[in-house]
């Protein structure tokens, strides 16, 4: 067998990527002419490729890296629950002590009383586990016919054919002949695309309403469930306007349906608490976790699950589960983890100190001549590109067509940010110091200022 290593050239590892690797996302038709970017090793905040060049990571990875990266205390508590027991399962009436420890941590670090945790070993996996465990619960509570869960459309809830259809991803409805029966979409609470001549205000309460809407159309008796992230991140960090949280907690509680928040990406401090429900004082039943929980270390998910769901599965027998449920060795890393999140105070830095340094100078972004909004959550922020900025305008040219002008120039400029049609977005670590933060939004202006040249000099700056 021919060894694989980082020394090799880099067209050749691109070759080959190219001739046997299939990519998610990824544009493959011009792939494999242009070769993928190869990441050799990581540090801090920092990545290096294969040709040794430099990037700073301002998405931690696919939003998951929080604890930053290089930090041998997750190494070793792998290597060590290797060595003592690499895998066990938690199926027909057993368990394992990485398994124990965690569940324990989690109902402590989770608000309410969210005490319970179903393993999977990711997100999407996390969410089919949601699916099931609302509708089991409501059939043993002798409601069957509550199968229905509202979502909203441009959410993102995972990659399986659930959880795909769970997200209100047009692109991914188009492939594999999603979504599957019973999930209903309303519409986001996109002021900045959506909202027209109306006020935030008066926006968020509108399109909190269509889940009332939704309700009473579809009848209350029918519908197990509402699922939303607190902030939607892959679809483009929209924070959502001050009255959206409240009215949605109003309409869960007047109605009886369980409100799943999806905390894939806003859980584990991104919005500067433990989790987005926190931050947006939400009240949910069952909370799916996973990206930071491990900070990506390993992959893990689950779902939190509050007393009175947990107490009314754990009457019979739960007929679900995941080889890989509390994986022993994703388990201790995830711990050792959140230990340090704790220990280290990383949470309460990025509350009372970062993400506050970080909102000054993001949101002065606004003021960009390219930007029409700059939004921000703790350490998750985006700005929307317009070639006109008073009239909220999206460009003449095909959604995306500038954004990933600026992807690529991000690039150039040592700077990893990513974008949603032309919105350009950034999740970098927690352990951001405020020099980094310097830093970043230094490459992040650079970034900005070329991407408006180019869009000028390429006549792409009409409405
Ligand atoms: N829920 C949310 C809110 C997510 O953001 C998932 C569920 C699914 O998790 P897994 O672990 O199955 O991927 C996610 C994942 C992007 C991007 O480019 C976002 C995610 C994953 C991959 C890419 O924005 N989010």
């Amino acid at each position: 067998m021919n060894i694989i290593t980082n020394h090799m050239p880099t067209d050749e590892l691109q070759a080959l990527d190219a001739a046997h690797h299939m990519h998610p996302f990824t544009a493959n038709d011009n792939l494999a002419a242009k070769g993928a970017r190869i990441i050799t090793r990581a540090n801090g905040i920092t990545l290096t490729d294969s040709d040794g060049k430099e990037l700073l990571d301002a998405m931690a990875g696919l939003w998951c890296v929080n604890i930053g990266y290089g930090r041998h205390e997750l190494a070793e508590a792998a290597a060590r629950q290797m060595r003592e027991l690499p895998y066990y399962n938690t199926f027909f009436q057993t368990s394992h002590v990485p398994a124990i420890a965690l569940a324990a941590k989690l109902a402590e670090l989770a608000p309410g009383d969210l005490n319970h945790v179903f393993y999977a070993g990711s997100g999407s996996e996390a969410n089919d586990t949601n699916i099931r465990l609302v509708r089991h619960y409501w059939a043993s509570k002798g409601k069957p016919d509550k199968k229905i869960i509202i979502s909203r459309k441009n959410a993102y809830h995972g990659s399986t054919v659930a959880a795909a259809s769970l997200g209100g991803m047009a692109a991914m409805h188009a492939q594999g002949g999603l979504p599957i029966p019973d999930i209903h979409h309303i519409e986001q609470p996109n002021w900045y695309a959506e909202g027209g001549d109306k006020t935030p205000e008066e926006f968020g309460l509108e399109r909190a309403r269509q889940l009332e809407q939704a309700i009473e159309m579809l009848g209350e008796d029918k519908i197990a469930a509402f699922i939303a992230e607190p902030v939607q991140g892959a679809g483009g960090v929209i924070v959502p306007p001050e009255t959206y949280w409240p009215e949605i907690q109003r309409i869960c509680d007047a109605h009886e349906i369980l409100l799943i928040a999806d905390e894939v990406i806003c859980g584990f401090g991104r919005t500067g608490n433990w989790f987005g429900s926190q931050t947006y004082n939400i009240r949910p039943d069952v909370m799916t976790i996973a990206k930071g929980l491990s900070s990506g270390y390993a992959p893990i998910g689950g779902s939190m699950v509050s007393d009175e769901v947990a107490a009314v599965i754990a009457g019979g027998e739960f007929a679900h589960g995941y080889t890989y449920s509390g994986h022993p060795v994703a388990a201790a890393v995830a711990l050792e983890n959140l230990r340090i999140l704790e220990e280290e105070n990383i949470v309460d830095n990025v509350r009372d100190n970062i993400a506050p340094y970080l909102a000054e100078k993001w949101n002065a972004l606004a003021d960009h001549p390219f930007v029409g909004q700059a939004s921000i959550a703790g350490m998750m922020a985006s700005v929307a590109l317009t070639p006109d900025k008073s009239a909220r305008a999206p460009f003449a040219a095909k959604a995306g067509t500038i954004g990933l002008i600026g992807r690529g120039k991000s690039f150039d400029n040592g700077l990893v940010m990513r974008h949603v049609g032309d919105r350009m977005i950034i999740s970098p670590p927690l352990v951001m110091t405020r020099a980094d933060i310097d830093t970043m939004m230094e490459r992040v202006i650079r970034t900005l200022d070329q991407t408006y040249a180019a869009a000028k000099e390429q006549g792409l700056l009409k409405a």
